[in-house]
This record gives C-alpha cells, sequence and structure tokens, in this order.
C-alpha cells in the first residue's frame, strides 16, 4: 500500500441518494462501478465503498438497504479488477460481515467499533480496520463541538480503541487511526487535528485523513463544495509528515499528482 513513496490515496465511492460531495451521482451500481474504475485508473491505491452517508445531519439506514447497496458494486470492481483493494466504509457488523465475504479486506468504521460484533468480525476475518474518532453520531454531532483539548481527547479515544482492537484479535499492523475531521469538530478542532496528524502517527499506527472538500474548508474560504479541491489538497499535505498514512478523498488524480510531486520534493531535501 505504502510502495509508491507517498502516502496511500483512498478513493471515495458512494453509492448514496444523499452524501455531501456527490450525493445521488454514483448511486445506481453501474455508475458506482465505473468510477471506482475509473478512479483505479487514476492511480487510487485502496477503494473505499459507502452505502450510508455520514454527514452533519443524515439518518442512518437499515444494514438490508446498505447492503444492497454495496456488495453488487464491490462484486462488479472485483469482477474487472480482482486484485483492486476494497474498503467497506460502514459502521454495521453485519455489512461489514456481508462485504468481507465478497472481497473486501478493510473495514473503515467511522464509529471505531461501536457495534461490539465488528472488531471480533475484523479480527476472525483477518482485515484491517480503520478506527476514527467520531462524538455521538451523524444526526447530531454537529451540536457538540467544545473539547477542553481536542488533540489529546481524540488521541486518548484512538490509542484506548487501538487496545480495544488488539484485545480483540486485530493485529497491530492491521489497525489505522483517524481523527475524525467534520465528526463533531468547529473550524479550531479541525485545524488542530490535522495540524497534530504526525503526532497521531507517532503512537505507531498508520493514520488516515478524510479532509476532502469537507466544510472546514468553505468556513476558511467561502468555496462551495464543487470547487473545494485546492483546500484539500492543503489538507492532504499534513500526511506527508507522517510515514504510513492514507488519504481519502474525491479527487484521486490530482491528489496522486500532488501527493507524488510533493513527496519527491521532500525526499530530495
Ligand atoms: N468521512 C466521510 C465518510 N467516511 N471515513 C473515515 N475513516 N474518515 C472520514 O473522514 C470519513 C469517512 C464523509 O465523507 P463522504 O463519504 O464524502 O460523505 P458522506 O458521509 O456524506 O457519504
Amino acid at each position: 500500500m505504502w510502495t509508491r513513496g507517498r502516502p496511500a490515496v483512498m478513493g471515495i465511492v458512494n453509492v448514496t441518494p444523499d452524501s455531501f460531495a456527490d450525493g445521488g451521482r454514483f448511486f445506481a451500481p453501474e455508475e458506482a462501478i465505473a468510477h471506482a474504475l475509473t478512479l483505479l485508473d487514476e492511480g487510487a491505491d485502496i477503494l473505499d465503498i459507502g452505502g450510508e452517508s455520514t454527514r452533519p445531519g443524515a439518518d442512518g439506514v437499515p444494514s438490508g438497504t446498505e447492503i444492497d447497496r454495496v456488495i453488487p458494486v464491490i462484486v462488479g470492481i472485483l469482477a474487472v479488477w480482482p486484485e483492486a483493494l476494497v474498503s467497506i466504509d460502514t459502521s454495521k457488523a453485519a455489512v461489514a460481515e456481508a462485504a468481507l465475504a465478497a472481497g473486501a479486506v478493510i473495514v473503515n468504521d467511522v464509529t471505531a467499533g461501536r457495534d461490539e460484533a465488528m472488531l471480533p468480525l475484523v479480527a476472525r476475518a483477518g482485515a484491517t480496520v480503520v478506527l476514527m474518532h467520531m462524538r455521538g453520531e451523524p444526526r447530531t454531532m454537529q451540536a457538540e463541538t467544545a473539547y477542553d483539548d481536542v488533540v489529546a481527547e481524540v488521541h486518548h479515544f484512538l490509542r484506548e480503541r487501538a487496545a480495544d482492537a488488539g484485545r480483540a484479535g486485530v493485529a497491530e499492523d492491521a489497525i489505522v487511526l483517524d481523527p475524525g475531521i467534520g465528526f463533531g469538530k468547529d473550524l479550531d478542532g479541525n485545524l488542530r487535528l490535522l495540524a497534530a496528524l504526525p503526532d497521531l502517527a507517532a503512537l505507531g499506527f498508520p493514520v488516515l485523513l478524510g479532509a476532502s472538500r469537507k466544510s472546514f474548508i468553505s468556513k476558511l474560504t467561502g468555496a462551495d463544495v464543487a470547487t473545494r479541491l485546492p483546500g484539500s489538497l492543503a489538507a492532504a499535505q499534513c500526511a506527508l509528515a507522517c510515514p504510513r498514512a492514507i488519504v481519502r478523498v474525491h479527487d484521486v488524480a490530482a491528489t496522486v499528482q500532488f501527493l507524488a510531486v510533493a513527496a519527491a520534493i521532500a525526499g530530495a531535501a
């Protein structure tokens, strides 16, 4: 995953009618599969397939609905590109189980294993898990964005959840930590967590950064969701200082180019 001398790039495939940046564009399975294959052509190292929006205010969907959305897409991608690394973006063990059976190898859980069956499932499957920090749930998370020390609190939470994952039998090198940009944080909290990404990486686990097109970019610049690529690249730069990082993005080609050039310059310094 990290053989290219730069952070790995995870391309987002939202099979949802209501995601904040691209809701509805890839809701039909054939659209989602075609989009995923384009992202692989553009250099995505991983694809993250999601069937439920986690944007602020979003209502959850039942696991059966989520399974019906994502499984045909995972199967369709792997039929054309069998060596693709597929991640399932879900907080439900039932959805993760179906996705792992269909060929996914990473479970991206924005609740860091709140579903009690999740971590044992990941361990049994020998899969990788992304543990993300979120306060509450998407419907309510932006109501509570005050912390005494956001970086200390988020890093403490992630350390604890990583220990829980280890106790459940997940291998240490199969645990990825994510500060959860935009999940129950205000602008200042998001910026502090971005600046502290190398400190999170210093805990010894790979880190994942999901800042692509998020609203903190608009709070700084006024850019609407379709024009937040430059701000997204500025955020992706934080990953360069981390030895094993994954950036989760909508704009794969631009991010791959940005990281390849920035990493080459850093390597020549
Ligand atoms: N952000 C989103 C969804 N999943 N997973 C991780 N690990 N980290 C993130 O920051 C993250 C995530 C939100 O982005 P998106 O998928 O584009 O939107 P939506 O949740 O509305 O589908």
